[in-house]
Parts: structure tokens; C-alpha cells; sequence
């Protein structure tokens, strides 16, 4: 080999190096949570976000990524880190290629190697601490480095890195709605899968997106923390397949928020301290603003330019914490293609209902030709407790039209849609219940295998000299099947994983300890106090499990968002009253439902789920009303491993936060 041909092996090396690492940059997506100044409603205040954003920014993924999510709190030790593994990929795979057809010679191998080793260990010096913790057992051989490599380039899996920097002791990585098939451990809610990350020490997540397709989101998942930390993610379907609906125009994310003048953690504590409900927000917010008609808003109220003749697809994710909503956009009907991060049969609405945790993917058609106009799009609260306080106020975002070099007319007040009143329940579950699920079932629900009837209900705790806030002095409180859930001071995965006994007890009851009439308004006081522990169920490998959500009138009937982690469930009936469970089976849908991630159950009624056991881990279940989970309207699914290697959890990673 002469010496020129080494020196250009040299330079295609040194390029190609370069061309990946710059390729890759830009696939990296570095997350900075951070206090931030905001100004909302006149006034001013630090927030938690990321990168400095309200709402977060959104991901983009495809069906069947994989994400690497590296979080990281080095609030204290100020060190910052890259994520590695996609360069020592790149690299490895180039030493590969290196016996292919590259490098003709002995010494051309040889040179091309020790170039891009010399590369890779200088890399690898650089990030010495990132390389041990950012690929488990990475250093043990280079052959399980190069089947990783194989591996990454041929699944052509996305790898992002998301680095948090955290101020304070915060849980940081939801990921709301990705299946995270066998790996628990990468879920995110504190005590349950994880203790909450401590500054100074770091997460490495690993996000295995599987069947999704549509909108998820991610949340911070520890306290009322995920009031401002929050965001979107769009999963597009796999490279060359095509949407189920004609291709939109644009995508535009909508996230729906909650926002109070006061510091939301002195909100969590005043609530804590208090014993009754929290303190209503002071305003909703379409993608951070509120809205024209809020005080000192209009200026920054969200607006969507749009142009007549095309297709456009919200992908509306509810982040805000307490509240239900209505959405409408004034002369624009919404066509429903997805939920939850599946699609639907296309529902044509004037309204939509979204519940706390919930995605809808809404089509609308840009068809008024008036040019220059401008409607509203508008969300408030849909809320049927009675005298139950809460924010009664609207957001609004602003659909407008390119002039089009006609008339001007945005000195005009836009058109408010007209949304159903706060309490319209038969609105709400009119459009809940008109979902349908549009692909073929994933499996058969013909039957279960096991039936879960729960209770949730609000209750109270007794109050030392009645002096708490809430009803009668008492401490409002909520529950399942009577038990209000208490987190342990370990995370339930851990010590399921590690059998440490002592965190949880494993008899979550799988009917309610006392059947009463759980829908009259005149129930004793005495059924009102539950009892606290840490109950979950554990549940076979690959069962087709029955979940009935039983509302209650204790205290006050409300609706309850019901989500539970780790799984998506075909929502096969509803009702109002009891469950009868002779009669109400009957009238399943069974053929076509819809295949959500959080159920809203009806006011004084039930929802019935079925899913199927395949997701071996720890799963969380909680009503997605951040205010009830923290009451304890909570509990968790242990599903089993099965017989098989591929029907167990995956290993944990090399380092978990430390409680
Ligand atoms: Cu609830």
C-alpha cells in the first residue's frame, strides 16, 4: 500500500469520524431542567423546565425506537456529560467495515485500526464516567461491543440523549404511555420503579417505544413537579408506511396546561398542611399562554397560522393537573384519528373531552374562506362534582388565515367556539363513548382469565381537635378498594427484584372489603375513613386481566381518570350506578374499543378495561387527578415473569438512583 493511499484511509477515517459525531449531535437532544422566569397574568415567578421551555420541547421518535434517556443532576457538582455510546457505535462499526472491502492490505487494516482505536480511546478517556454508566457491561469485552454495534446500526434505532441537570431533589422521567416492554426500570415514578434522583448523581433511562403510534408525552413524575415539566412526543409510523387518514399539512402539538400565580411546590404544601383540596390555578394555557382572556395575555396569546384548502392534525397532550377538559375550535369540526398513542376509527365532533394524561390526534380542515379571519380554539374545565370548587376560567389559542391579499381582519375579536357547560357529563361521555378502536384486536378479550373490581373513592381521616379543612375539621384522603395508598421509602421494583420484605404487602384486595350501595348520596359517614398501606397485586404472566373501576359517592362522586403504566387496555364497557356484573357484561364492545392508556370512569358510575398480562414488571395504577394520587388513589401491578427468557424483566441497569 503506497503512502498516499494511507493518508486518505487516514482522512476517511478522521472524516467519516467527524461526519457521525456531527450526525449524531444533531440526534441528540440535551435536556437541561432548570429554573426558569416566567411571567403569566402579570406577574413573575421561577419555574422548573427544561432547557429553559414551558411547555418542554417535543420529541420526535418513530414506531419502534429505542431512546436513551441520560438524566442527570449535577446541580451540585456542576459536571457536564455527554451521551457516548453512539460514537463508540459508529466507531466499532467502523473497525468492522475495516476487514470488508475498505482496506485492501494488511497494513491498511492495521493503520485503519489503530487510528480509530487511538479515536475511540481518547473518546473514551474523555468520558470515562458517561462510558461506565451509559452502556451496562460495555467494558467487559470488545465482541459485546461489537454486537452491540451491529445491533444499533441494523435496528437504525434513534439514540438520544437527554441530559437533565436538576436543582433540587426532583424525579424527573416519565415517559406517559410508552409500553416500556420488560423494562420497569426505565418508567420513572418515584417509589414505585425508582427513588427520585439526588443532585449530584445521575439516570441513565432507556425508552423502548413498541407499538405506539400517534401522541405520548413526558412528565416529571415526583411532587406537583410536573405542573411545568412536561412535554410531547410524536411517534410517526415506521419509515415508508403511511398515516390511516390523508397526510395533514402540518403537525402542530398542543399542550394543554395549568398554571397558578404561586409557586406550585408552596401550592403542594399549602394543600398538604391544609387537609383539604388544593387551592384552584389561576388559568389554563394552550402551549404555555393563556390566552386573550386572561389579564396582560394577549400579547403572547398562541396563535396557528393556517391556510385555506389544507389539512392540519393537533396533537393535543393534557398535561394540566386537575382538570378535565373541553377543547374546541369556533366553525371547525375535529376529526378524532387517535388516542392515547393509538389510532381510532375518524370521529367527527364539535368538541372533544380530555382527561389529565390523555393524547388526541384532531384533523381539522382550514375551509373558511374568508381571508385574514381568525377563530378560537378554547379549552375549560369539564367539572361535575358538586360544589366542588375549580378554575372556571378558558384558555384560548388563535386559528388564523393567511390574507391571502385580502382583507385585514385581525383588528376584529376572533369567534369563540361554543363548549359544553362545566358540569355536561352526558356531552362528555357522548363523545368518550363514541370512540372506536381502528386496527384489529391485539389479542382476544373474548374472555379474562381475572376480574379486578375496585372501588376509588374520596375519603377522610379523622383530624386531631377536627382541625383540619377538611369537611367537618376532617383530612380529605381517596383511595382503592378502601386502601389508601402509602409510597414506601424503597421502590417497590427494587425491592420485588431483590426480595427485600417489609416494603409491600401483596394482598390488594381483588373486590371491595365491604359492599355497600356505592353510588347513593346518602352513605354513612362512617364508610368514609379507609385504611393506609402499600398493597399491591400481583398478577400471572400473559392472564387476560379484567380491571373494574367502581366510582363512589363518598364524600363527593366525581370522574376519575384512571391510568395505568406500562400497558395500553381496550376500554370494553361503562355505565352509570353499580356494576352489575351479570348485566353489564353483556353489553361490552368487545369488536372495536378503544385502546387508551387512561380511562376517564363516569361520575357515580364504573369503567371496565381488559388487557393482557404480557409486560412482566412493576406498573404503576393511579387516578391521573394529580390531587387524588397524592390523597392515595393509587396502587401497583406486579405482573410476573414468565417461563421463558424473552417473558422476563430485563436486568436492571448497572446504576439505579439511591433512596
Ligand atoms: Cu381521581
Amino acid at each position: 500500500m503506497g503512502c498516499r493511499k494511507i493518508v486518505l484511509l487516514f482522512i476517511i477515517s478522521l472524516a467519516k469520524f467527524v461526519f457521525c459525531e456531527t450526525l449524531l449531535r444533531i440526534r441528540q437532544h440535551e435536556f437541561f431542567v432548570k429554573e426558569a422566569s416566567y411571567t403569566r397574568l402579570c406577574e413573575t415567578k421561577h419555574i422548573l423546565t427544561v432547557n429553559g421551555q414551558f411547555p418542554g420541547p417535543t420529541l420526535y421518535v418513530n414506531e419502534g425506537d429505542t431512546i436513551y434517556v441520560k438524566v442527570h443532576n449535577n446541580g451540585r457538582y456542576n459536571i457536564t456529560i455527554h451521551w457516548l455510546p453512539p460514537i463508540i457505535a459508529f466507531g466499532i462499526n467502523d473497525l468492522l467495515t475495516l476487514h470488508g472491502s475498505r482496506a485492501s492490505s494488511r497494513m491498511g487494516k492495521a493503520i485503519h485500526a489503530v487510528v480509530l482505536v487511538a479515536f475511540w480511546s481518547i473518546w473514551k478517556m474523555r468520558n470515562e464516567v458517561v462510558f461506565k454508566q451509559a452502556v451496562p457491561n460495555v467494558a467487559k469485552s470488545l465482541d459485546e461491543i461489537k454486537s452491540m454495534a451491529f445491533l444499533w446500526v441494523k435496528s437504525r434505532s434513534k439514540v438520544v440523549s437527554l441530559t437533565w441537570e436538576n436543582w433540587s431533589r426532583f424525579n424527573l422521567g416519565v415517559l406517559h404511555g410508552v409500553k416500556q416492554p420488560r423494562n420497569p426500570w426505565s418508567d420513572g415514578p418515584e417509589y414505585i420503579t425508582q427513588c427520585p434522583i439526588q443532585p449530584g448523581d445521575s439516570f441513565n433511562y432507556k425508552v423502548i417505544f413498541s407499538m405506539e403510534v400517534g401522541t405520548l408525552w413526558w412528565h416529571a413524575h415526583s411532587d406537583w413537579s410536573r405542573a411545568t415539566v412536561h412535554g410531547a412526543i410524536v411517534v410517526h409510523p415506521q419509515p415508508g408506511e403511511q398515516y390511516p387518514f390523508p397526510k395533514p399539512h402540518e403537525e402542530v402539538p398542543i399542550i394543554l396546561g395549568e398554571w397558578w400565580k404561586k409557586d406550585v411546590t408552596e401550592v403542594l404544601k399549602e394543600f398538604l398542611a391544609s387537609g383539604s383540596a388544593p387551592r384552584d390555578s389561576d388559568a389554563y394555557t394552550i402551549n404555555g399562554q393563556p390566552g386573550d382572556l386572561y389579564p396582560c395575555s394577549r400579547q403572547a396569546t398562541f396563535k396557528l397560522n393556517v391556510e385555506y384548502g389544507k389539512r392540519y392534525i393537533l396533537r393535543i397532550v393534557n398535561a394540566v393537573m386537575n382538570e378535565i377538559l373541553f377543547f374546541a375550535i369556533a366553525n371547525h369540526s375535529l376529526t378524532v384519528v387517535g388516542a392515547d398513542g393509538s389510532y381510532t376509527k375518524q370521529l367527527t365532533k364539535e368538541y372533544v373531552v380530555i382527561a389529565p394524561g390523555q393524547t388526541l390526534d384532531c384533523m381539522f380542515e382550514a375551509n373558511q374562506v374568508r381571508p385574514g379571519a381568525r377563530y378560537y380554539m378554547a379549552a375549560r374545565a369539564y367539572s361535575s362534582g358538586s360544589s366542588v370548587p375549580f378554575d372556571k376560567t378558558t384558555t384560548t389559542g388563535i386559528l388564523q388565515y393567511g390574507n391571502g391579499g385580502g382583507s385585514n381582519l385581525t383588528t376584529t375579536s376572533p369567534v369563540l367556539p361554543s363548549l359544553p357547560h362545566y358540569n355536561d357529563t352526558t356531552a362528555a361521555f357522548d363523545f368518550l363513548a363514541s370512540l372506536r378502536s381502528l386496527n384489529q384486536l391485539l389479542f382476544s378479550i373474548s374472555a379474562y382469565d381475572t376480574r379486578i373490581y375496585s372501588t376509588i373513592s374520596i375519603n377522610t381521616f379523622p383530624c386531631k381537635n377536627n382541625s383540619c379543612a377538611g369537611p367537618n375539621g376532617t383530612r380529605l384522603s381517596a383511595s382503592m378498594n378502601n386502601i389508601s395508598f402509602e409510597h414506601p421509602s424503597v421502590d417497590i421494583l427494587k425491592a420485588y427484584h431483590y426480595q427485600i420484605g417489609g416494603v409491600y404487602g401483596t394482598h390488594f384486595p381483588r373486590v371491595p372489603p365491604l359492599y355497600y350501595n356505592f353510588t347513593s348520596r346518602n352513605l354513612p359517614a362512617i364508610l368514609q375513613t379507609p385504611k393506609r398501606a402499600t398493597k399491591v397485586m400481583m398478577i400471572e404472566y400473559n392472564t387476560i386481566v379484567e380491571v373494574v373501576f367502581q366510582g363512589t359517592a363518598l364524600v363527593v362522586g366525581l370522574d376519575h381518570p384512571m391510568h395505568l403504566h406500562g400497558f395500553n387496555f381496550y376500554v370494553v364497557g361503562w355505565g352509570f350506578g353499580n356494576f352489575d356484573e351479570k348485566k353489564d357484561p353483556m353489553k361490552y364492545n368487545l369488536v372495536d374499543p378503544p385502546f387508551r392508556n387512561t380511562v376517564l370512569v363516569p361520575i357515580n358510575g364504573w369503567a371496565a378495561i381488559r388487557f393482557r398480562a404480557s409486560n412482566p414488571g412493576v406498573w404503576y395504577l393511579h387516578c391521573h387527578l394529580e390531587k387524588h394520587r397524592t390523597w392515595g388513589m393509587d396502587t401497583v401491578f406486579i405482573v410476573k415473569n414468565g417461563n421463558q427468557d424473552q417473558d422476563r424483566m430485563l436486568p436492571p441497569p448497572l446504576h439505579m438512583p439511591r433512596c
